[in-house]
C-alpha cells in the first residue's frame, strides 16, 4: 500500500520533470521495439494455438488405478475418494482368504480370492457415497469387511 502511494506522488515535484519524462519515454520506446521484434512471432503462435486454456479433462483421460486389497477380514483401503467424471479403475487383489466384493450402487461384483487380481472400471458419472462389502461367506470376520467409495 505505501509503495503504491509513493509511485503515484513521484511525478508531482517540478524539479525532476525532465528526468521523469525520460524515465517514462525510455520504457515506452523499449516496449515499442519489443513489439516490432517479437510482434509477428506472437501473432503466429496465437494463430497456431488458438486456445490458451489447457484442457484438464485430457489429463484425466489417461485414467487412474486405485489398489484395493482384501484380507482376513478387511478391505484396504476401506475408504476410497474419487472425483466425479474421473476415469478410474479399481485394481482388486486378494491377499488372504477367499473373499468377494459387491458395490451395488455402482453395479460392481467381483471375486477376490487369495492371489487373484482383476481390474474393474468404476462409473463416476454420478456423485454419491457407495458402500461396498464382502459377498462371500468367508468366516468370523465376514461382517467387518466393508468400506465406502465416495465420488464427489
Ligand atoms: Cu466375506
Amino acid at each position: 500500500m505505501t509503495q503504491n502511494l509513493q509511485t503515484t506522488t513521484l511525478p508531482l515535484p517540478t524539479t525532476s520533470t525532465m528526468n521523469s519524462q525520460l524515465k517514462q519515454t525510455l520504457p515506452a520506446l523499449a516496449v515499442v521495439a519489443l513489439i516490432i521484434i517479437f510482434g509477428p512471432k506472437l501473432m503466429n503462435s496465437n494463430s497456431i494455438a488458438p486456445t490458451p486454456h489447457a484442457p484438464t479433462i485430457k489429463e484425466d483421460s489417461k485414467g487412474r488405478t486405485v489398489m484395493l486389497h482384501s484380507s482376513n477380514w478387511k478391505f484396504e483401503p476401506s475408504v476410497i475418494r474419487l472425483k466425479k467424471g474421473e476415469n478410474v479403475s479399481l485394481h482388486l487383489m486378494g491377499i488372504e482368504g477367499d473373499h468377494g466384493i459387491a458395490i451395488p450402487g455402482l453395479g460392481i461384483k467381483e471375486t477376490m480370492a487369495k492371489g487373484g487380481m482383476s481390474l474393474v472400471k468404476v462409473p463416476t458419472d454420478k456423485a454419491g457415497t457407495f458402500e461396498f462389502f464382502c459377498n462371500v461367506q468367508c468366516g468370523s470376520g465376514h461382517s467387518d469387511m466393508q468400506g465406502t467409495i465416495i465420488i464427489e
